[in-house]
């Protein structure tokens, strides 16, 4: 599947604004047939967002279960004789899709795309209905995992990870037009050898007996660098512009569908960054240079919008890496928006890429230590079919972000069970399924502190370390020298593995304002000096080659007696204000990019 685009061949047209809303409080809204008719006592609802926290309910907000989008949408009248898709960018956490009275799609998963081809069902210049219905539970066989547990009061949605279950429609919804022979895939791998590069691309197509393809690459200012024949080919370019941290260079590689005349029959642009990734013993290697990773774990979360994306908020909080110096983040806990990616690769920051695979771990809850009453791997909980849908979720994430060079390593999970052998069984096989979906990519999984060195099992499939330490806040919190000794020591242990490590997150609570002299625990002056007590560890291990801080701003949680409206570890508020340790990292970071082993590039030589 390919995401819509306007070409000289494709058109789409934007179905995001206000939408007729319902919950369905008492889940009857598929026996009512509520797709069947313009939906009764709707409200309007904005898209792309999330609903939770626009209507002033809590009701609302907190409802677990369906609710009902609609709108109507008038077919273009020039579209007769294409094929006519409904392209949901994401629907949190599953959603049916119906074209008048008719379902067409089911999607499971809560941040990565699904389409229908709807050509038989509409009729170019008509109006439809379209109803969208979006179910935001989650249980033992969802990714993330969830359970509703039946209390004295009503059923409770129950979860463990510690930010907010916001669902709906987060992004975009297109209607889109394309020839019937149509390419219907491109992967796209690159190499650099030198001052030349090249651009590997395998193609797919639909219904396309008969014709040829082709691909012209351009580079940035329009201009034709090379092009190749066939479906499956490699361009090469001398001298090349990498894609490099910093850099965000991007050519444009045309593919086409051509018939017999050679006239143009479907057009699909792919912006292809050429740069290469590899892990060697304990470094991090793009193109060729060791990379070092700074900059953030974050979360698709501003207030108001919940998990909804938005261009504006975009930008500002890519303008905030950039001020900061953090030249990488990860997309903690689930696949973000295709225009975070985007825009990652048009300014050079590299991204780590997350499924939305978090909380299976019944050893932490929200954050927190102790037991959740609950075994994470068994029949009735985590299990076999847990594990397909996980593989699946993999599969989606690669088959959407393969294609950016921003993303130079897959994270297949957060903070999981991984020291039983129950762990290790159910991540041997998606370690297999990561690495047959993308064998150009390192992989990987985010290491909790339950399972530490010598302890966990599932880090020895793994390419790159990935490690979550909380050393200063919930262990040793307040005492910052046992905290270094301890991290210290474990740091080292990690490094003896031989394998690149990135501490994916550190981070301590900070509620703005709050000032102490001698820093105490939730003060900015402690965030900086907790902040500045990991980087001494960090400056001493080799193996460390990345440095992300959790969170880059604060963000909404379920509440909990450990949250403050939300978890704190903000380096700047949810509305995007700089804490005191924003300022640090800054004086940290900014030294760090102006050292000399930033990647060189060709044209500068
Ligand atoms: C880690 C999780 C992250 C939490 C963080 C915290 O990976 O999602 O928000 O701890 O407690 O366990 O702040």
């Amino acid at each position: 599947m390919l995401r819509p685009q306007d070409t000289r061949t494709r058109e789409r047209k934007s179905l995001d604004g206000l939408w007729s809303f319902r919950v369905d409080t008492e889940g009857v809204g598929r026996e009512e047939r509520w797709f069947a008719a313009p939906l009764a006592g709707g409200v309007q609802m904005a898209v792309p967002a999330s609903y939770n926290d626009l209507l002033a309910d809590a009701g609302v907000r907190d409802h677990s279960g369906e609710v009902w989008y609609q709108r109507t949408v008038r077919i273009p009248r020039g579209w007769s004789g294409r094929r006519i898709a409904v392209h949901l960018e994401s629907a949190t956490h599953r959603a049916t899709v119906w074209v008048g009275d008719t379902a067409v799609v089911s999607h499971e998963g809560g941040y990565t795309p699904f389409e229908a081809d709807v050509s038989e069902l509409v009729q170019p210049g008509d109006e439809v209905r379209l109803t969208v219905c979006v179910d935001n539970r989650l249980s033992f066989r969802t990714i993330p995992p969830g359970v509703i547990e039946q209390t004295a009061v009503g059923p409770r949605q129950r979860y463990w990870h510690d930010f907010f279950n916001y669902a709906g429609i987060h992004r975009s919804v297109w209607l889109s037009a394309t020839p019937v022979a149509h390419l219907d895939d491109v992967t796209v791998v690159t190499a650099l050898d030198g001052t030349a590069g090249t651009v590997r691309y395998t193609a797919s197509a639909v219904a396309a007996d008969g014709l040829d393809a082709r691909a012209v690459l351009r580079d940035a200012d329009g201009i034709e660098v090379g092009r190749a024949s066939g479906t499956d080919a490699t361009i090469a370019v001398d001298p090349v512009h990498p894609w490099a941290p910093g850099d965000g260079y991007l050519y444009d590689l045309e593919l086409q569908l051509l018939d017999h005349a050679g006239e143009v029959v479907d057009s699909y642009h792919q912006s292809v960054g050429v740069r290469t990734v590899e892990v060697r013993g304990t470094e991090f290697l793009i193109n060729g240079e060791p990379f070092r990773f700074t900059g953030f774990g974050m979360h698709e979360d501003h207030p108001g919008l919940g998990k909804g994306h938005n261009d504006a908020l975009l930008v500002q909080d890519f303008a905030l890496l950039g001020w900061i110096g953090a030249n990488s983040l990860r997309t903690s806990h689930y696949p973000y928006s295709e225009d975070v990616l985007d825009h990652a690769d048009r300014n050079g920051i590299v991204v780590i890429d997350e499924t939305a695979a978090v909380g299976l771990n019944m050893g932490l809850g929200g954050g927190i230590f102790g037991g959740q009453g609950y075994q994470t791997f068994s029949e009735d909980t985590i299990n076999d079919e847990t594990q397909r849908v996980h593989a699946q979720a993999i599969r989606e994430l690669v088959a959407r972000d393969k294609n950016h060079p921003s993303v130079v390593l897959w994270s297949i999970a957060n903070e999981p069970e991984s020291d039983t052998e129950e762990a290790e069984h159910y991540f041997r096989p998606l370690f297999d399924v990561v690495r047959e979906a993308d064998p150009t990519r390192p992989a990987g999984f985010v290491n909790v502190m339950l399972a530490p060195h010598g302890k966990c099992r599932v880090s020895r499939f793994a390419d790159v370390l990935m490690l979550n330490r909380y050393y200063g806040w919930y262990v040793h919190a307040g005492d910052l020298e046992a905290a270094e000794q301890a991290w210290d020591e474990e740091l080292r242990a990690w490094a003896g593995e031989g394998k690149p490590i990135i501490v994916t997150e550190y981070g301590a609570d900070t509620l703005p304002g709050m000032h102490a002299v001698d820093p105490q625990p939730w003060s900015e002056e402690y965030q900086v000096a907790y902040l500045d007590m990991n980087h001494r560890v960090f400056d001493r291990v080799d193996a460390v080659v990345g440095e992300h801080v959790w969170n880059f701003a604060d963000f909404a949680t379920t509440p909990g007696a450990m949250r403050v409206g939300g978890n704190k570890k903000g380096v700047f508020t949810r509305d995007r204000a700089p804490k005191g340790a924003a300022f640090a990292l800054r004086r940290r970071w900014r030294r760090d990019l102006a050292a000399p082993s930033a990647p060189s590039r060709p044209d500068q030589a």
